[in-house]
C-alpha cells in the first residue's frame, strides 16, 4: 500500500517533535519537576509526575483534553459519515497520532487503509473456541491479542538485526494499525461466541469502524453512534492509568504492540480500572432487584449505598485517583442519555444517583473525589440498546483504550523512551528516613 496521509504526516511531526525531547533530555536532564513523599511510595505512586506525553493531559478540575481540546471541541471538530451524529473513529485516532484534524478525505484513508488490515487469522478464532466457555470476555480478548504476536512486523524487523533506533516507530506503527483495524472484530466475534451460541455476522467493506461493529455485534443503529462515541470517550486519559501505564511498560521493553496492548487490557480487567463499569451495572440492577424493578426513592438509595460501605466495599462508577469533579466521560454519556433514553429506569437511577451519592460518599469521608467517573453511565446506554451481558462491557472499554494507548506506544518508539524502571527502597529505609524527618541528598 502507499503511503497514507496519516503516516506521512506523522513521520513529519516525529521529526519536527524530536528535537524538543532531545534538548530537553539533554540540557534540562538535573531540572526537578517533583519530589516523591513515603505516602506516594506506599500509595500507588499517586501525582507522582514522571510520565510524559502529549496525545492527551487529565486536569483534575476539568477532565480530559485530548491533543488539547476538552470533550465537546473534540466531537465538533471532527468529520462524520453520512447521517452519523458522532465522529468517525479513524478521524478521532488520526487526530490522537498526529494532533490534525483530518479532512474527510484523509479519515477516508484510515478507513479503507484498517478494512485492508481488517481480515482477522482463524487460528484466533481456533485459540478461542479452545478456551473454556466461561472464561471472562477480557480473557478471550487479551488471548486473542497476544496469539497474533507472531505477525509482530517489529518483531520481525528488530531480530533482523537492521532496524535502527530511529525508525522504531514505524513497523510499531504498522502493529498499531493492524491490531486496531482487528480488534472490532475479534470483540464482536467473543461476543457472539459467548453469549449468540457462535453465530457470526461478516463485516460489510463499505462502513467505518463503529458502523462495521455494530453490524457484526448485530445491534441495529443507532448502536453504530453509540459505539463511535463510546470508543472516542474511553479512548485517552493520560498515560498514568493502569491500561495505559501497563502498555507503556512492557512496550519499553521492546516487547511489540500485541504484548504491550494485551498488558494493558489485563489491566483494565481490574475492578478498580475498567471492569468498574460491569459492577456499576451489577450493583444498580441488584439495587432495582430488591425493589421489584422499581426506581429507589432518594432515601431508599441512600441506604443501599450506605449498606455497600458498610460492608467495606466501594461504590463503582465513583472516586477517581486523579479526578475532583464529575468526570466529562461522564457528562458526555449523561447528554447522550438524556437525549435519547431519558424515559429508561436505569438511566433515572444513574441520574438519582448522581443526586445522592456525592453526599453520602463525602459523609463516609474516605475518598478524596465523590463524584462519578465514566463507568457511571456507560453500561446503562449499552443495556439500552440491548448489549445486556455486562460482564462483556469492560471489552467494548478496552477497544476504545486500544486507540490511546497504541497511539502513545508508537510515539515512545518515536521520541526513543527508555526503558522504565523506577528505583525501589526497603522498608528500614523509610524509616529511617522517617526518623530523619526526610531523606538527605547524597
Ligand atoms: N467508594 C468507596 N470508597 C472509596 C471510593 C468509592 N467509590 N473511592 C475511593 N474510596 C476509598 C478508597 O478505597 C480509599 O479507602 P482506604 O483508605 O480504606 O484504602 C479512600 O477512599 C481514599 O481513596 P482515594 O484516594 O479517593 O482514591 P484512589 O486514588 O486510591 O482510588 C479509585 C481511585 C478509582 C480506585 C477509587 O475511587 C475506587 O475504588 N472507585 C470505585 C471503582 C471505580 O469506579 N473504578 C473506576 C475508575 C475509572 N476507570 O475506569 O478506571
Ligand atoms: C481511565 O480512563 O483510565 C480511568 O479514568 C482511570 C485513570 O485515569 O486513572
Amino acid at each position: 500500500m502507499a503511503e497514507t496521509t496519516l503516516k506521512r504526516t506523522l513521520k513529519a511531526k516525529i521529526e519536527a517533535h524530536r528535537p524538543r525531547t532531545q534538548r530537553l533530555a539533554k540540557e534540562f536532564d538535573k531540572v526537578v519537576i517533583d519530589e516523591v513523599t513515603i505516602g506516594q511510595a506506599i500509595g500507588g505512586a499517586r501525582d507522582v509526575k514522571c510520565l510524559v506525553t502529549d496525545i492527551s493531559y487529565l486536569d483534575p478540575q476539568e477532565g480530559i483534553r485530548f491533543r488539547g481540546k476538552t470533550i465537546p471541541e473534540t466531537f465538533a471538530a471532527l468529520p462524520r459519515v453520512k447521517g452519523a451524529e458522532q465522529p468517525q473513529v479513524e478521524a478521532f485516532f488520526y487526530f490522537l497520532l498526529t494532533g490534525d484534524v483530518p479532512t474527510p478525505e484523509q479519515a477516508a484513508e484510515v478507513v479503507a487503509d484498517w478494512q485492508a488490515r481488517a481480515a482477522v487469522p482463524g487460528y484466533v478464532f481456533d485459540v478461542l473456541r479452545a478456551l473454556p466457555r466461561d472464561s471472562h470476555p477480557m480473557t478471550l480478548l487479551s488471548t486473542a491479542v497476544v496469539s497474533m504476536q507472531r505477525e509482530s512486523t517489529f518483531a520481525r524487523a528488530y531480530h533482523g538485526g537492521t532496524l535502527k533506533k530511529n525508525d522504531y516507530w514505524d513497523p510499531t506503527y504498522e502493529d498499531a494499525m493492524t491490531l486496531l483495524a482487528r480488534l472490532p472484530r475479534i470483540a464482536a466475534h467473543v461476543y457472539r461466541m459467548k453469549y449468540k451460541q457462535d453465530t457470526f455476522i461478516e463485516p460489510d467493506p463499505k462502513l467505518d469502524w463503529g458502523g462495521n461493529f455494530a453490524r457484526m455485534m448485530g445491534v441495529p443503529p443507532p448502536y453504530d453512534d453509540v459505539a463511535r462515541m463510546y470508543f472516542i470517550l474511553h479512548s485517552d486519559h493520560e498515560v498514568g492509568n493502569v491500561s495505559a501505564h501497563a502498555t507503556h511498560l512492557v512496550g519499553s521493553a521492546l516487547s511489540d504492540a500485541y504484548y504491550a496492548l494485551a498488558a494493558g487490557i489485563n489491566g483494565l480487567a481490574g475492578p478498580l480500572h475498567g471492569l468498574a463499569n460491569q459492577e456499576f451495572l451489577a450493583w444498580a440492577q441488584g439495587v432495582m432487584k430488591k425493589l421489584d424493578h422499581k426506581v429507589p426513592t432518594a432515601a431508599e438509595l441512600e441506604k443501599f449505598l450506605w449498606d455497600t460501605l458498610n460492608a467495606g466495599q466501594v461504590i463503582p462508577g465513583y472516586g477517581h485517583a486523579v479526578l475532583r469533579k464529575t468526570d466529562p466521560r461522564f457528562t458526555a454519556q449523561n447528554e447522550f442519555a438524556r437525549k435519547h433514553l431519558p424515559d429508561d429506569p436505569l438511566f433515572q437511577l444513574v441520574n438519582l444517583m448522581y443526586q445522592v451519592a456525592p453526599g453520602v460518599l463525602t459523609k463516609h469521608g474516605k475518598t478524596k473525589n465523590p463524584w462519578p467517573n465514566v463507568d457511571a453511565g456507560s453500561g446503562v446506554i449499552q443495556w439500552h440498546y440491548g448489549v445486556r451481558e455486562y460482564d462483556f462491557y469492560t471489552v467494548l472499554f478496552a477497544v476504545g483504550r486500544a486507540l490511546g494507548v497504541l497511539a502513545n506506544l508508537v510515539w515512545d518508539r518515536a521520541l526513543g523512551y527508555a526503558l522504565e524502571r523506577p528505583k525501589s527502597v526497603t522498608t528500614d529505609m523509610l524509616e529511617g528516613w522517617a526518623a530523619e524527618g526526610g531523606r538527605k541528598p547524597a
